[in-house]
């Protein structure tokens, strides 16, 4: 039955739809709100920019879900589309509506809820070759390292924009060949996975980072522009290619000028061929927040002198999602030991669940195994941070007689007490779903949690690593990092030792590249970007001093790194002293470091390369929280590493420089004239064509 509700969301989408396929000067605007001076430039530069690319789109295929219950279908408006790799078509064919009928909320009408969720089917793959595939047999460096399992996985990837209403409100998310959720990408260890990207945007340059993964001998695979790569412009394409060595839990997702919480992400599972553990069946969870303005504008509001949210802080009016969507029935057989999956991709906020009545063994965490241990012993509860992973075993009843209420809470520690908000007595940005054993029982409200402390939860740190790797030592680089906020010329900046990350002209890894050989350990010519330089083989800690009231999770790209220690908030800085060592302590590759508090990690730099080390909160990155780490630059500049065509043709056609140091210049290395010095003080996020003062981060 068409509910009035259900009525409100077809004339707001018909109403997107119509803004979007429009004609005129604003074909293409997907963006509901004013571009304040940008406006003018933006308009003016589109039409000749997008009349002259052409987007390609693959249709969208009805896909079904056997782990959510949910039946999806996917419909293309406008011009239909025909294979992406053969044939142009109009950009408005990406103006996609994916529809969804849930089982347990009665909405299918033939404008129903608008891509109120969807699972993570496996889509559009293609295996190729095991004997016939490529077998170099590279080294650590060769930029093209090669696959264990013979296998290539080819996933053919058209990414434009999509209406969705994961919340009830229809907006324009990004998603990929019409598809909203993304696809999950599913491989084996050892797999070679290619992703053949096409850039469908029309207004907002891309680009792909695969979370977790350490890209060995494939840094300008790792996604990140303005440090690995340049950004992708609408109508470019860009081919990734890697190879799957680490088996667990990761998630893919822009990593373009704070483009993925727009919607631009997915799960990335690499199936492990004998998992050190035994389960029946799995599932996959993404426990997210929701917004319903899009990033460019929020970026806008947060980085400018105008800027209203002085803490960065914007309100996740959507509330939170799981699996994308709200109230979703998850059906479970009883008697049955599940694998599940959690993923964190949110935006800004942490995330605690439960799954009301039913234990939770932790097995994974960012891609390690643990020794597996009860996290939900003693009523404690689990959380995640934004970029985090955790995998546990779960059980299920031997009775279905009822159904279980899944509570999903963003962390109060990281959203209420910044705003100072009261979360007693029922956390207000919740979403719930509902593990279903059966369809005719009852779908219990979830459990009510009172004033959450830090205490409540289980202490991350005290996960042990199945393979019980050693405490790394002795140090020989430690690197003492202050993070605190500073406003700089009007704008709120994350500061990492006085000093906000400032994009360069040449991504860094290019520079480091083009650069002469003699000065490559010279962190001075990488320019703003909080350049460290680590020598091959050391083994390295870094010490981070949260100075500010936010939690905030530390991401290191190439690397997991070893926790050593992690206080409680307020408990100021590191005093040099280990409170305890650990003998073996976990691992993984995104650590939260409490409100005014620190954490100690370590890695040894075997993996030459620039990695980012930056918070993963998407608003933070943009307000310039981030490092780079240049690690073992003189191996990689002595690796005769190449750049693939394409990669260099993005930095042409978007363009930006790809030669010398972090100015551009190429003829004397330490002359950094040019380099950008200051803070961007019109940030539209990943608008293109972008603005002269915009940030490459
Ligand atoms: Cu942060």
């Amino acid at each position: 039955m068409l509910s009035s509700t259900t009525l409100a969301y077809c004339f707001v989408w018909a109403s997107l739809t119509q803004h979007i396929v429009a004609g005129g000067s604003n074909e293409y605007d997907s963006w509901g709100h004013s571009y304040g001076d940008y406006q003018n430039g933006w308009n003016s530069r589109s039409s000749s920019t997008w009349q002259r690319s052409t987007s390609r789109t693959k249709a969208a295929s009805p896909v079904t879900s056997a782990t959510s219950g949910l039946t999806v279908s996917s419909t293309t408006h406008g011009k239909s589309s025909s294979d992406w790799q053969d044939t142009s078509s109009s950009f408005r064919s990406t103006a996609t509506t994916v529809t969804a009928s849930l089982s347990s909320v009665e909405s299918t009408t033939t404008c129903s809820s608008i891509a109120t969720s969807v699972p993570y089917p496996a889509t559009n793959s293609t295996v190729s070759g095991t004997s016939a595939s490529p077998s170099k047999t590279g080294t650590a460096l060769t930029g093209d390292a090669s696959s264990t399992s013979g296998n290539t996985v080819t996933y053919d990837w058209n990414i434009g924009w999509v209406i969705a209403a994961p919340d009830g409100v229809a907006r324009p998310v990004i998603g990929v060949n019409g598809q909203w959720p993304c696809p999950s990408i599913d491989v084996m260890q050892g797999d070679r996975v290619v992703v053949n990207v096409y850039n469908g945007l029309g207004n907002e340059s891309t680009s792909l980072h695969w979370h977790g993964i350490h890209q060995r001998g494939t840094n300008h695979m790792d996604g990140a522009t303005g440090t690995t790569q340049c950004p992708i412009a609408p109508g470019q394409s860009f081919r990734y290619e890697w190879i799957a060595d680490q088996a667990g839990t990761y998630w893919w997702h822009s990593h373009n000028m704070g483009q993925y919480p727009d919607g631009l992400w997915g799960p990335l599972i690499v199936r492990d061929p004998n998992p050190p553990y035994q389960y029946d069946e799995e599932l996959i969870i993404t426990l997210s927040d929701w917004y319903n303005d899009q990033m460019p504008y929020i970026i806008h509001q947060y980085q400018s002198t105008a800027g209203e949210a002085e803490d960065g802080t914007p309100n996740p009016v959507g509330g939170a999602l799981i699996n994308s969507a709200k109230n979703v029935s998850i059906h479970v057989k009883p008697s049955t030991t599940y694998l599940v999956r959690i993923i964190c991709p949110a935006a800004f906020t942490g995330h605690g669940w439960v799954f009301d009545g039913h234990n939770q063994t932790t097995v994974e965490v960012d891609g390690v195994y643990t020794v597996p241990v009860v996290a939900t012993a003693g009523g404690k509860n689990v959380r995640i941070a934004p970029g985090q992973r955790q995998s546990f075993l779960m059980r299920t009843k031997d009775t279905t007689d009822k159904n279980y209420a899944i509570l999903d809470f963003q962390d109060p520690n990281m959203l209420f007490i910044n705003k100072g908000l009261t979360p007693d007595p029922v956390y207000p940005l919740n979403a719930t779903a509902w593990l279903v054993y059966n369809t005719s029982a009852d779908y219990p409200p979830p459990p009510v949690l009172y004033n959450l402390g830090n205490n409540d939860f289980f202490d991350d740190v005290n996960y042990v690593p199945l393979d019980r790797e050693p405490l790394l030592g002795p140090v020989d680089r430690q690197l003492v990092i202050d993070m605190s906020m500073e406003n700089i010329t009007g704008i709120s900046r994350y500061i990492l030792n006085g000093h906000t990350f400032i994009g360069a002209k040449v991504p860094t890894l290019y520079s480091s590249l083009t650069v002469n050989e003699t000065e490559v350990s010279n962190p001075t010519i990488y320019g703003d970007v909080n350049p460290y330089v680590f020598k091959y083989g050391e083994v390295v800690e870094v010490v981070m001093n949260n100075l500010h009231s936010n939690l905030h999770p530390m991401h290191l790209h190439g690397h997991q790194f070893q926790i050593i220690e992690r206080s409680d908030p307020k408990a100021g800085k590191f005093s040099g002293s280990y409170s305890k060592l650990p003998a073996k302590p976990i691992r993984r590759d995104t650590v939260m470091v409490q409100n005014e508090g620190y954490a100690v990690i370590r890695f040894k730099a075997d993996n030459p390369g620039i990695w980012l080390f930056h918070c993963h909160i998407e608003l933070h990155v943009e307000a310039g929280f981030s490092a780079s780490f240049i690690e073992a630059p003189e191996e990689l500049a002595a690796s005769g590493f190449t750049l693939p065509g394409d990669h260099i043709n993005a930095c042409k056609t978007y363009p930006m420089d790809y030669v010398g140091n972090a100015a551009g210049n190429d003829y004397n290395a330490l002359n950094l004239t040019g380099a950008p010095d200051t803070v961007p003080k019109n940030n539209w996020g990943a608008i293109y064509p972008p603005t002269e003062d915009s940030a490459h981060s």
